[in-house]
């Protein structure tokens, strides 16, 4: 067991007692038969707490995200997206190399779209490719785990459905984003066409995403999955973390976003370190170096020696995130580690 207090990502978290028990005692088939009867109860409870006709299990949020968007559009298309989200920024820039898309900006901060962006983007088609697509992101990563707005989701839903073009979310962590909203996740997917969501995330599955839609849209992404090499044989192994991760995990998420407020909290008392609790509004905290007269990495360094990891986010932004395997101790250990730091820089 290590002794770090672990805040890289919610990624790092392990199965449950619970998950292992149900990956051990799982029905499996060949899933390319559509055979594996636990891959088959995982897909149609998907697509039942998504509120959509039918889901796809596939081995991570990025090859989910990218069969959305092979599925979606042609090669040679534009798909609107914002500048920070998880597709443009963090995805091997599948968009253009496995879709053929280019990606066209509307960012309206704070992990938005901007919705006169992308109604003039959809009006001006004479002399430009067709645009395809539109991809949100609900919480939003880069912006420091932020909800996108239902208001938002909305008005861009509207615009989109005037143009007849549809909306991918890279809902990677869309049940933080509706336990914060205090909602059925149902009342955001219902301004989507597709849903990716991820469960080795918060939901702390060890592997594992889903991708949800329409019946005849799913049947044409299996392909797009093929296409990625990523059809599974007796993945019910996995496939069952996910249900239980689905069934037993979501409810606790409000655990983490309160673990996340508590220790922003802390840290904001502190000197050189600014943050805005108000932009707290899920399970990640994004800390600005230069009050400290440090960059990032420096900083990542620094923790590290006091037993704490974190992710760096750019040259002088540091992410934090919360999740089911740190304990309100190691909330406390946390901010020890960053009070030390400040005290012997001052
Ligand atoms: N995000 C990871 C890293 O890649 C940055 C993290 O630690 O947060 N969409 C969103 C919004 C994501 O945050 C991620 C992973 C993905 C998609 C991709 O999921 P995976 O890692 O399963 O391909």
């Amino acid at each position: 067991m290590s002794n770090f207090v672990d805040l890289r990502s919610d990624t790092v978290t392990k199965p449950t007692p619970k998950m292992r028990e149900a990956m051990m005692k799982a029905e499996v088939g060949d899933d390319c038969y559509g055979e594996d009867p636990t891959v088959n109860a995982l897909e149609e409870l998907a697509a039942q707490k998504l509120g959509k006709e039918a889901a796809m299990y596939v081995p991570t949020g990025t090859m989910g995200n990218t069969a959305a968007i092979m599925t979606h559009i042609q090669s040679g298309e534009m798909v609107i997206m914002d500048s920070e989200c998880h597709i443009y920024y963090y995805e091997m820039a599948n968009v253009s190399s496995l879709a053929g898309a280019m990606p066209l900006l509307a960012s309206a901060g704070e992990g938005c779209l901007d919705p006169d962006k992308v109604e003039s983007y959809l009006l001006n088609t004479r002399h430009r490719p067709k645009t395809s697509l539109i991809c949100m992101e609900n919480t939003h990563n880069r912006a420091g785990g932020r909800v996108v707005p239902l208001e938002n989701m909305e008005s861009i839903y509207n615009i989109a459905q005037k143009f007849e073009v549809p909306i991918h979310l890279d809902g990677a962590r869309v049940f933080n984003a509706a336990t914060t909203i205090g909602v059925d996740v149902k009342e955001i997917s219902k301004y989507t066409d597709s849903v990716m969501f991820c469960l080795s995330k918060g939901l702390s599955a060890p592997v594992g995403s889903v991708l949800t839609g329409t019946s005849k849209f799913i049947q044409k992404a299996r392909i797009a999955r093929n296409r990625l090499g990523g059809a599974m044989r007796q993945a019910g192994v996995i496939a069952a973390a996910g249900i239980v991760a689905l069934q037993k995990m979501v409810d606790r998420l409000q655990e983490d976003h309160d673990n996340a407020r508590t220790l922003a909290k802390g840290l904001a008392e502190l000197d050189g370190i600014d943050i805005d609790i108000e932009k707290v509004d899920t399970n990640m905290i994004m800390i600005d170096t230069r009050p400290l007269g440090m960059k990032a990495e420096e900083l990542a360094g620094e923790l590290n020696k006091r037993g704490v990891k974190i992710s760096i986010y750019g040259l002088h932004t540091i992410r934090l995130v919360t999740n089911k395997d740190v304990s309100r101790s190691d909330i406390s250990l946390t901010i020890e580690a960053f009070r030390d730091l400040v005290n012997n820089l001052t």
